[in-house]
């Protein structure tokens, strides 16, 4: 047996050898020599060095994976949102700062480079930023795993703010090429669309087998990203499939003097793995994004089983071999394709193929929205994909029999368990699929766990009730922490040593530190610090000047009308009224901060990014304010934008109503660099309290269990309204265009959804919030009880570390080592 990798830092280099490296790679790989460099050509240079480092460990890992047998992990996921990768490999592999210098010495500024790198935006928001912080934890954690999904040409959109309003423009990540991807042609699969199914009969006329004939044809082709964890210890691999056509040029159409047309299949063909479908939470419901879920899951199996096979010999086998996750239900059309495989290509029979289908498979649910629950028309899945919905049809009657025959179940329930949406235009329910097809499904908090057994999938739950289980999601410490803000981890590595940096539970030694006045100087120092690099950064951008000793409330996330920023905007212009009214209070100064980008589509949220920007533009402007409340958007949010951004926040916005954010997981972030959360009893901030302790943490407001209550029992927004002085008014200015003298109209249907339902509760809230935030003020006021909270937040959310929640997985839910 070959002896565990070692968990020491693998590659030491004096920074004059990795100087000697650069130079060497700046001119044999890149072409180029020092006079005529461009920071670019610099960033390649710089990145191929250390990735020759990766590489040797990457081979190592995936070797040692083979020898050993090891069960292996595949996470499928439409969404990557990996950010940039250059600090992210450096700093694991230990050779950050003696890159730092050896650059230095070449005359380059290190964090100039790195700037350069473009920010790989595959993903929305929480999903595919969890499944990017999975990866890197599973590779910390020396868990044999790969990433499996699609590598868009353009990813999320760049967002501008023009005159207030959301603009999107195309996002081209790979404009100046990727040195951290290697193109795997010899690895294509090819996928196929349509066509129709025919059955094979034996002689004695039984039916042998299903072949499906399908009319389209696509090829995806590999490309392969490695992971590196913390200390290089392991190097996973992140596979995305490009599509492909399988005859690039059409040669008839092509001689025929036809040059346009014989470029149309592969038009078509590289059309599928183009775009990122940048809608978060509904589903678009358009042929292309089932074209997607489809092209990738099928890759990923085949890619799967055929490695398998060529190990094992045995398909049967794989349940003990492999785990298969489904992050959300959009690969999980992969569950008829694994059956497929084995009954069509491999003649297993149902019952075997159905019991290893469900003993590979795991599924993950990250919403509750009904509007973000995936379904298929059956004629379109039909036409698609013939095949597979006989292989529903077919898993459908099992299902069903077992309910019916369990005699517990009434004929509504059994039609809610149907994997077939009947009523209207029939439809395939992927989320029943995804959870049939799994031995286990999976909550990402408590709360949202609980919620999943009482309402989406109650029935299904009571049909399989050993099925749904809790992982509260996590974030993984290195970029969160030890490389978005190297402050607070040099003071933190001062008082308590190194020991966090592998485990970062280990933090909980810094509570006594919350006592020490010393200490809490440090922490406000770092904190300054970073504040100062925020500010700096909307004044060189915005031309707006925010003053870093204010407090920094931030609110970073997508924009949707159940996270609430609505009720954030209108508290601020609660607030600008209290302080021209009352200028003789003792205001607390405060920049408010909003980040995040809105579906395109999603009329409201765009509506409430103009109405941040409108409210913002009044307020900055006004001296009747003298400064003490700025509010500022930061356009285009993203991955990099979030590493300058969680370490300067003083407090948290995690304000969504009660029940509906599945677990979050800025929230974690910025819990660990030190801001106080002000936020509701729902997701994951039911844990933080009882992690960081009721007192370090302002929560207000309707719980979920009150939310349902009062949508069940008729709530009367209006009357609400009328009974808060304060949120009359603020409502009234709103409605009345002072934040919008060129329209005053602008906002009328958006308030007039708080006075017509108010189903996310606004209103309810509004007086618990506004009160709260004033509570806010009185403990920022007394900076030592400020800032020993801080030093408490930081020092108790190790257990939100994405390597506690891997672990789970791989113990309760994977079976795998590590
Ligand atoms: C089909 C369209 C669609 C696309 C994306 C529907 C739903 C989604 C995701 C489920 C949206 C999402 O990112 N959900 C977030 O997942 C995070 C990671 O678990 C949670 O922390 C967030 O609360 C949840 O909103």
């Amino acid at each position: 047996m070959t002896p565990k990798l070692s968990r020491t830092i693998l590659a030491t280099s004096d920074p004059e050898t990795l100087a000697a490296e650069i130079l060497r790679a700046l001119k044999y790989r890149v072409g180029k020599d020092t006079t005529v460099a461009t920071p670019y050509d610099w960033l390649t240079a710089s990145i191929n060095v250390v990735r020759d480092r990766v590489i040797d460990q990457w081979i190592r890992s995936t070797k040692e994976a083979y020898d050993e047998k090891e069960k292996r992990v595949y996470y499928l996921s439409l969404e990557f949102l990996i950010g940039r990768l250059m600090r992210d490999a450096f700093s694991n592999i230990g050779l950050w700062d003696d890159m730092r210098v050896a650059l230095k010495s070449l005359g380059v500024e290190i964090d100039v480079v790195a700037g350069l790198e473009p920010d790989a935006a595959l993903g929305n928001g929480g999903l595919g930023r969890l499944a990017a912080c999975f990866m890197e934890s599973m590779a910390t954690v020396d868990i044999p795993a790969h990433g499996y999904g699609i590598r868009y040409q353009n990813g999320m959109f760049r967002q501008e703010i023009s005159d207030g309003w959301q603009v999107e423009l195309p996002e081209n990540w790979l404009d100046h090429g990727n040195p951290w991807e290697f193109e795997r042609r010899e690895r294509s699969f090819e996928v196929g669309y349509g066509g129709h199914v025919e059955s094979v009969t034996s002689k004695d006329g039984r039916l042998e087998k299903h072949v499906w004939k399908p009319v389209e044809r696509v090829l995806a082709v590999a490309y392969d990203t490695p992971v590196v964890g913390w200390r290089g210890t392991r190097v996973n691999t992140l596979r995305l499939w490009s599509s492909m056509a399988i005859d690039p040029i059409l040669l008839d159409a092509f001689n025929a003097g036809d040059h346009i047309g014989a470029l149309r299949e592969s038009n078509k063909a590289e059309a599928l793995s183009r775009v990122l479908y940048p809608a978060d939470s509904t589903a678009a419901g358009q042929e292309l994004r089932l074209r997607q879920e489809y092209f990738f899951s099928t890759a990923s199996l085949q890619d799967i089983t055929q490695r398998h096979l060529s190990q094992f010999g045995d398909l049967l086998s794989l349940p003990d071999q492999a785990a298969i996750h489904l992050n959300d239900t959009h690969p999980a059309v992969a569950v008829a394709e694994l059956m497929r495989l084995f009954m069509d290509e491999h003649g297993v029979d149902f019952d075997q193929a159905w019991d290893a289908t469900k003993r590979t498979f795991a599924y993950t649910n990250h919403t509750l929205l009904p509007e973000a629950l995936e379904s298929w028309p059956v004629a379109l899945f039909d036409r698609l994909l013939p095949r597979h919905l006989q292989i529903i049809y077919a898993i459908n009657a099992q299902v069903l029999l077992e309910a019916r025959s369990s005699g517990h179940f009434s004929d509504e329930q059994i039609s809610r368990i149907s994997l077939i949406q009947e009523g209207g235009e029939r439809r395939v329910r992927m989320g029943n699929l995804a959870f049939v097809g799994s031995h286990s499904i999976n909550g990402v908090s408590a709360l949202h766990t609980e919620l999943m057994k009482e309402t989406v999938f109650a029935d299904l739950h009571q049909l399989y009730p050993d099925r749904i289980n809790n992982k509260t999601n996590g974030i993984t410490p290195r970029r969160w922490l030890i490389q978005s803000n190297p402050g607070l981890t040099g003071i933190v590595r001062d008082a308590i040593g190194d020991k966090f940096l592998d485990d970062v539970e280990e933090l909980t030694a810094l509570d006594k530190f919350a006592g020490d006045a010393a200490f809490r100087e440090q922490f406000a120092a770092v904190k300054r610090a970073n504040k100062e690099r925020l500010a700096n950064y909307v004044s060189g951008r915005l031309g707006v000047k925010v003053d870093p000793s204010a407090l920094f409330d931030i609110q970073i996330k997508r924009i949707h009308e159940y996270k609430r920023q609505l009720l954030n905007i209108i508290e601020a212009v609660a607030l600008y009224d209290q302080i021209r009214s009352h200028p003789e209070r003792d205001w607390m100064p405060r920049v408010k901060f909003f980040g995040g980008k809105a579906a395109p589509s999603y009329h409201n949220a765009k509506l409430i990014i103009k109405l941040a920007n409108d409210v913002a533009k009044v307020i900055n402007r006004d001296p009747s304010v003298r400064g003490l409340l700025k509010m500022v958007f930061v356009p285009n949010y993203n991955v990099s934008l979030a590493e300058i951004m969680m370490p300067a926040a003083d407090l948290s916005e995690q304000i969504s109503t009660a029940g509906m954010e599945a677990s979050g997981t800025g929230n974690m972030k910025f819990g660990l660099n030190g801001a106080l959360t002000i936020g509701t009893l729902d997701g994951a901030n039911v844990e933080m309290k009882e992690h960081v302790g009721d007192e370090n943490i302002f929560i207000f407001g309707l719980t979920a269990n009150q939310v349902a209550e009062r949508r069940a029992n008729g709530y009367n927004p209006r009357a609400v309204i009328d009974a808060s002085p304060d949120l009359s008014q603020a409502l009234s200015m709103i409605s009345t265009g002072v934040f919008s003298p060129d329209d005053p109209n602008r906002y009328r249907d958006l308030l007039g959804g708080l006075y017509e339902g108010d189903w996310f509760m606004v209103a309810a809230d509004f007086d618990a919030y506004a009160a709260t935030q004033r509570e806010v003020d009185k403990v920022w006021s007394d900076s030592p009880d400020w800032y020993a909270r801080a030093v408490r937040n930081v020092a108790r959310m190790g257990w939100f570390s994405s390597d506690r929640t891997i672990r789970q997985y791989a113990k309760e839910i994977w079976n795998v080592a590590q």
